[in-house]
């Protein structure tokens, strides 16, 4: 039948080629270089809905034990995680796959991480890395995968018109078109800074509006729904952030997307109790020379432990919420394309 309907719909059916052709063979990885599991790769084959999901978040992260794959199979896509796992690029880890990551010491590993961590294998020495939202979406973009559901983006730091630490996962999202499902970007970072940034490196954010009578949003600050910061756009449903993915791909333009996506109210940490304990880690972090790729693994356990483990439900939720999201927009972006 799906044959039939793509015969019927000739336009639709030169999109669909043409879209297998940008995305199965114009990653950056040969695929001797990369490896794509069975599942996820005969997913992608068949146009079903995949959701990349990024390791550094178990191999650097303070969530403890968090299933984000089962939450992807619950909202009826397939879960892609990627890391390189003993030197070898990996696109859908098993479980078991991580924990072998996590106990064997692996590095956190952005866009610049991966010609240092393959060559160690091509040199002999297999070693693990945890890849971030930058790392991550190089391996997707590579592997075809259009969606990616994540905690927050990393950003510009504060004093970073100073430090220069401006998180690689910014111009990732200039360069690789992945559409990145975030909670906005940590909570910690200078929200007017980072949204400058993503602005110069063209790429649009997008945030999910609770309803239709919102007209326009804010871009929401991790723990907070709100950053004092207005989103430069709005949807108002998945089928709509879809159609944006869609409309970028058919552009030809090769930038990443980003939507935001609030944190659940329940789970909301106000702002004037995180300001405080956001300040402390901040300083904590300069004083005792956390910076660098180290920056940011240090202020998120640090704030976990300033707010005696609160941070981490929440920390969870709108990691699990995102995913869920992501999932959603996969499969709507997944009957477009059919
Ligand atoms: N979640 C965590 N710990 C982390 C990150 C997420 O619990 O360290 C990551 C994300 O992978 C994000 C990265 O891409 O932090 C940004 O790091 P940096 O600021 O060094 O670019
Ligand atoms: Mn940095």
């Amino acid at each position: 039948a799906r044959s039939l309907s793509r015969a019927a719909h000739p336009l639709k059916s030169h999109l669909l080629r043409q879209n297998r052709r940008l995305y199965s063979s114009q990653g950056p990885f040969p695929s001797s270089l990369l490896k794509i599991s069975p599942e996820v790769s005969s997913a992608l084959a068949a146009n079903r809905p995949v959701v990349a999901l990024e390791s550094t978040i178990y191999t650097h992260g303070a969530l403890g034990e968090l299933n984000l794959e089962d939450v992807v199979r619950e909202y009826g896509a397939v879960p892609a995680v990627c890391g390189v796992l003993a030197g070898v690029p990996t696109v859908g880890l098993s479980p078991q796959d991580v924990a072998t990551m996590v106990q064997n010491s692996p590095r956190k590993a952005s866009r610049r991480d991966f010609a240092y961590i393959v060559g160690q294998k091509l040199a002999g020495n297999p070693i693990h890395g945890g890849t971030t939202i930058s790392g991550t979406m190089v391996l997707a973009r590579a592997a075809g995968i259009r969606v990616f559901g994540t905690g927050g983006l990393g950003g510009v730091h504060q004093g970073g018109e100073n430090s220069m630490d401006v998180s690689a996962d910014l111009t990732e999202l200039g360069r690789t078109r992945v559409a990145v499902v975030s909670a906005g970007c940590k909570g910690f970072l200078d929200i007017p800074r980072t949204l400058e940034f993503l602005e110069t490196q063209g790429v649009p954010v997008t945030t999910f509006a609770d309803s239709r009578d919102q007209k326009q949003v804010e871009f929401p600050a991790f723990w907070a729904r709100e950053s004092g910061t207005k989103s430069p756009f709005t949807v108002y449903d998945e089928q709509e952030a879809a159609a944006m993915i869609l409309a970028q791909e058919r552009l030809g333009i090769e930038t990443g997307l980003l939507f935001a996506n609030p944190l659940p109210k329940e789970f909301e940490i106000p702002r004037s109790e995180m300001e405080e304990v956001i300040r402390t880690a901040v300083r904590e972090a300069n004083e005792q020379g956390f910076t660098g790729s180290a920056n940011t693994p240090f202020i998120l356990t640090r704030i976990k432990q300033l707010t005696q483990g609160r941070s981490v439900p929440a920390n969870a939720a709108l990691v699990k919420s995102n995913v869920a999201r992501a999932a959603k927009i996969a499969g709507e972006l997944a009957k477009m394309l059919d």
